[in-house]
C-alpha cells in the first residue's frame, strides 16, 4: 500500500479458509525468538525495503522540491538516479543531460556533491562541477542512508543493510509477539513438536493485508484477469504462514511510514519467506508500494523473472546455465528448469559442483533461505581519481591536493563506520562485543598510475581515534610515500635535470612546486581495519578545533548566500504566536557560530542519536517543528538539527533557480519555524551559559576575564563562554 495515498481498510474481518489443521508446529514459531534460527523457520518472514530513486530523492528533499518535480541526480553528464516524476517523461538512467533535457526541458538537474581538488571537505556547487578538478562525494547519500537505518532500527533490530539504499529485515520476533497477543488459541510453553492449532475462521478485525498480494495462478483464474495489479485483493489466510505475512505486511508498512514521516522518503517493500524473493518482490511495485509473495504464490511469482534475475545467477553464470540446459527461447527459464530437471539431471547436464546444483534447484523453487548478516565487516576503503589530460597532475603539490581529497573521503567513511559501531540503541542488532568498538586502518597504501602502469607504496599508520589527528597523519604518511616513490622513479628526475628530492629541497623553494611526469590516476586505500579502543572518539577535544575545515564545510553559509537570504527574507521577524521579538544580526551570527561548533562536533564525533518519533504528518520531521516552547526533554541537539535543516533548506531552495514548487510548506511558515527554533536555541544557550565573572577568588573581583569553572584568567569572555557551551553541548549531545 502507498504511504503517500493510503487506502482505508475494509471493516469486515478477514476470514481464513476453514478449520483444517495447521502444517506448522510450535518449534517453527519458537524459532522466531532467535535471530540465528528465525530465517530458517518454515514461517520465516523476511522484508526488503528499498528507497525509491534514492539519490534523486535525497537531492529533491535537500533542494526543498516536491515529489512531483522531475529531479534527476547527475554525476558529470551522466544520470545516476532518476526521480519517478522524471521517469514519466521517459527519462532513464541511460540518458545523458542532453537527452534528458530533450525529453523534458524543465528537468531539474542536481549534481552530486563534490570534493574540489585540494579541499578535504565536500560541498555542493552552484554550477556543474569541472570533472577535471573535482571528485564526486557520496557522503550525503551515505548520511541519509544512516539516518534511514536508525529510524528502522528503532522498531526492528534484525536488519541487514544490503546497500546504500536497501535493507533486509527479519520480522520474526515482532510477528511472534503480535501472534501471541492476537490469538488466544496459541499457547506459550507448548511442546515444540506439537502442531499449531488451526487458524481461526475469522481473524481479529485489526488484521488486513497491507500492500499488493501477488495472486497465484489458481486465484488469477478465479478473479478478474485484466486487473493484474489488484491492490484490493485480500486472500484467505490458509495457514499460519499467511497470518505471519499479514502481520509482516503491516509491520513493513509501518516502517515505511516511519521513514516517510521522519525523513520524507518514499520507499518500496517486499515480503517473502526468504531474502532472494523478498528482494524481487521489493522491486515489483515501485514507487511507494509493497508486494507480498505468499508461499502458495512463490513458484508462480518466479515465472515473472528469469534465472538471471535471481541473486547469484546474474551475468555470465546464469546465461551459461541457460545455454547448457538448452532452454528453448521464449520459455521462462525458472519455470522450465523447475518443471524439467531433477537434481540428478541437472548434475548430468551441468557437471558443476554439487553445491551450485542444489542452489540452482532450490532457487527456481523459491526455496533459498539465506541468513541475514547484521555485522559490519569493513575490509578496506578506497578513494580514487582518474585524471584528465586537460587537468594534469604534474607537480608534487597537485598530487598532494588530491591526497587531501582522498583522506577527506576516507575519513568521512570512517566517521560513518564509527557511527554504526557506536550505535547505542538498546535494540541494536550488533552483537554486544561489536558495539562501542572503534575500528581504524592499520595500513594505508597509495596507488600511482603512471604511464598506464599501476605502482603502489604502503605504510602502517598510527591508530588515532581522533579524526583530525588521523587525517593529518594519513595526509603526511601518504605524501611521504608519494615523495619516496617519485624520488625512486625517473618521473621526477626527468623533469628536474636528473636531480633527487634532497638536491632540490634547498629550503628556499616550496617542494610542492617540483614537477613530475603527469600521472594518470591516483588512489588511496585504507586496509587492515582493527579494533582500537572504547568510546574515545566521542570525547570532546576542544583543544583540537578544526575551524578552517568547518568553515569550508559550511560554505553554504557563505556571504553571498547570506545576502541572498537577507534580501529575500530579512528581517527575521517572529510572528504573533512566538515571542514578538526580531532577531538581531548579532544573535543570528552568534547562533551561526554555535551552530558551526555543534556541527564540528557532529562532523567529528558523528552521531549516536536515535530519532524522535515525529508526529504523524506528511512532512519530514525537520519541518514539523512544534509550536510550543521546548520542553526539558527537547535536547539542544534536536534544536540544532532543526535549525540546520530549516536553514539548509531555505538556503538551498533559494539557490535552486529551476524549482517548480518551492517546498512542501509555505515559506512564511517555514521562516516562522526557523525563527522559533533560533529563539529556542538562544534560550537553551542561556540555560547552559557559564557564569564567567561570578565567584572569582579574592583579587579577581571586578575582572570580566576570569572563569570560575576553569579557575583561570581568560582572554575573551564571550568566546570562552562559548567554549563551555560547546562542552555542555557535547555532553548533552553525547549523553
Ligand atoms: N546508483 C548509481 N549507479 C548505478 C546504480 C545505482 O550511482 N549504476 C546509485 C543511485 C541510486 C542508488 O544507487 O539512486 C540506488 O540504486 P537503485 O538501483 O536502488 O536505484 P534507485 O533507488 O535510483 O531507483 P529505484 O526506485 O528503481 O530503486
Ligand atoms: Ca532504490
Ligand atoms: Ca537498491
Amino acid at each position: 500500500m502507498s504511504v503517500l495515498n493510503p487506502r482505508e481498510n475494509p471493516h469486515n474481518c478477514l476470514e481464513s479458509d476453514g478449520y483444517g489443521s495447521s502444517k506448522f508446529i510450535y518449534k517453527d514459531l519458537y524459532a522466531f525468538l532467535r535471530a540465528s534460527e528465525s530465517w530458517q523457520s518454515p514461517l520465516s518472514t523476511i522484508a526488503l525495503l528499498d528507497m525509491n530513486a534514492f539519490f534523486a530523492q535525497v537531492e529533491q528533499l535537500r533542494l526543498g522540491l516536491s515529489i512531483d518535480d522531475p529531479v534527476v541526480c547527475v554525476q558529470w553528464n551522466m544520470l545516476i538516479a532518476v526521480s519517478y516524476a522524471a521517469r514519466k517523461y521517459g527519462i532513464g538512467r541511460m540518458d545523458t543531460i542532453k537527452t534528458a533535457k530533450e525529453k523534458c526541458p524543465h528537468v531539474i538537474l542536481a549534481h552530486a556533491a563534490v570534493f574540489v581538488k585540494g579541499d578535504p571537505m565536500w560541498s555542493y556547487l552552484d554550477e556543474l562541477p569541472n570533472q577535471g578538478l573535482c571528485k564526486v562525494s557520496l557522503d550525503p547519500y551515505r548520511r541519509e542512508s544512516r539516518k534511514i537505518m536508525k529510524v528502522l532500527k528503532q522498531s526492528c533490530d534484525r536488519i541487514e543493510k544490503a546497500s546504500v539504499d536497501e535493507c533486509f529485515m527479519d520480522l520474526g520476533e515482532q510477528i511472534y509477539n503480535e501472534l501471541f497477543q492476537l490469538f488466544p488459541t496459541l499457547k506459550k510453553n507448548q511442546d515444540p513438536n506439537t502442531s499449531l492449532p488451526p487458524v481461526p475462521r475469522k481473524l481479529p478485525s485489526s488484521l488486513h493485508w497491507n500492500g499488493f498480494v501477488y495472486k497465484n495462478e489458481k486465484e488469477e483464474l478465479k478473479g478478474n484477469q485484466k486487473n493484474e495489479f489488484d491492490d484490493t485483493f485480500e486472500p484467505f489466510a490458509t495457514d499460519w504462514d499467511d497470518v505471519c505475512f499479514i502481520i509482516g505486511s503491516n509491520l513493513l508498512y509501518r516502517l515505511r511510514q516511519d521513514v516517510y514521516n521522519n525523513l520524507g522518503y518514499t520507499t518500496s517493500g517486499g515480503i517473502a519467506n526468504n531474502r532472494v524473493v523478498a528482494k524481487l518482490a521489493g522491486g515489483f511495485r515501485k514507487p511507494d508500494n509493497q508486494t507480498i509473495v505468499r508461499n502458495c504464490a512463490l513458484e508462480d511469482f518466479l515465472k515473472k523473472f528469469e534465472l538471471t534475475d535471481m541473486q547469484g545467477m546474474g551475468g555470465k553464470i546464469g546465461e551459461q546455465i541457460i545455454t547448457k540446459l538448452k532452454i528453448p527461447k521464449g520459455e521462462n527459464s525458472n519455470a522450465y528448469i523447475r518443471d524439467n530437471f531433477t537434481v540428478q539431471t541437472l548434475e548430468e547436464k551441468l557437471k558443476e559442483d554439487k553445491q551450485l546444483i542444489q542452489k540452482l534447484y532450490n532457487l527456481v523453487r523459491g526455496v533459498n533461505r539465506l541468513e541475514l548478516s547484521f555485522r559490519i565487516e569493513i575490509k578496506s576503503m578506497m578513494s580514487r581519481k582518474n585524471f584528465q589530460v586537460k587537468y594534469p597532475v604534474q607537480t608534487l603539490g597537485d598530487a598532494f591536493d588530491w591526497i587531501k581529497v582522498f583522506v577527506g573521503d576516507i575519513i568521512s567513511r570512517i566517521v560513518e563506520l564509527d557511527d554504526e559501531n557506536m550505535e547505542l540503541s538498546p535494540t541494536t542488532a550488533l552483537p554486544t562485543k561489536r558495539r562501542n568498538v572503534v575500528r581504524r586502518p592499520k595500513t594505508i597504501s597509495v596507488h600511482i598510475n603512471l604511464n598506464r602502469k599501476e605502482t603502489s607504496r604502503q605504510s602502517s599508520v598510527p591508530l588515532y581515534t581522533d579524526y583530525e589527528k588521523l587525517s593529518k597523519s594519513l595526509e603526511s604518511i601518504t605524501y611521504r610515500l608519494l615523495k619516496e616513490f617519485f624520488d625512486q622513479t625517473t618521473s621526477l628526475h626527468l623533469k628536474n635535470g636528473g636531480k633527487h628530492l634532497k638536491d632540490l629541497d634547498d629550503g628556499k623553494k616550496d617542494i610542492k612546486t617540483i614537477s613530475i611526469l603527469p600521472i594518470n590516476a591516483l588512489s588511496l586505500v585504507a586496509t587492515n581495519f582493527t579494533k582500537v579502543s572504547e568510546t574515545s572518539v566521542f570525547k570532546p577535544e576542544p583543544g583540537h578545533s578544526n575551524l578552517e575545515n568547518i568553515r569550508k564545510l559550511f560554505a553554504e553559509l557563505d556571504q553571498e548566500k547570506r545576502n541572498e537570504i537577507k534580501s529575500t527574507e530579512a528581517p527575521l521577524t517572529v510572528t504573533q504566536e512566538s515571542s514578538g521579538s526580531t532577531l538581531k544580526r548579532a544573535q543570528t551570527s552568534l547562533i551561526r557560530d554555535l551552530f558551526t561548533k555543534f556541527n564540528k562536533d557532529q562532523q567529528q564525533t558523528s552521531t549516536k542519536s536515535s530519532f524522535k518519533k515525529a508526529p504523524k504528518s506528511k512532512l519530514p520531521v525537520s519541518d514539523s517543528i512544534p509550536k510550543n516552547e521546548p520542553n526539558k526533554s527537547e535536547s539542544i541537539k534536536d534544536l540544532f538539527i532543526k535549525f540546520n535543516e530549516s536553514q539548509k533548506r531555505t538556503t538551498d531552495s533559494l539557490n535552486t533557480k529551476k524549482r517548480k514548487s518551492p517546498s512542501p510548506i509555505p515559506t512564511a511558515a517555514k521562516r516562522e519555524q526557523r525563527v522559533l527554533v533560533l529563539d529556542q536555541l538562544l534560550n537553551a544557550r542561556n540555560r547552559l551559559k557559564v557564569p564567567v565573572t561570578t565567584n572569582q577568588p579574592e583579587g579577581k573581583a571586578g575582572t570580566e576575564n576570569y572563569c570560575s569553572k576553569c579557575e583561570k584568567e581568560i582572554d575573551d569572555p564571550m568566546e570562552h563562554s562559548d567554549y563551555h557551551y560547546a562542552l555542555e553541548l557535547s555532553k548533552a549531545y553525547n549523553g
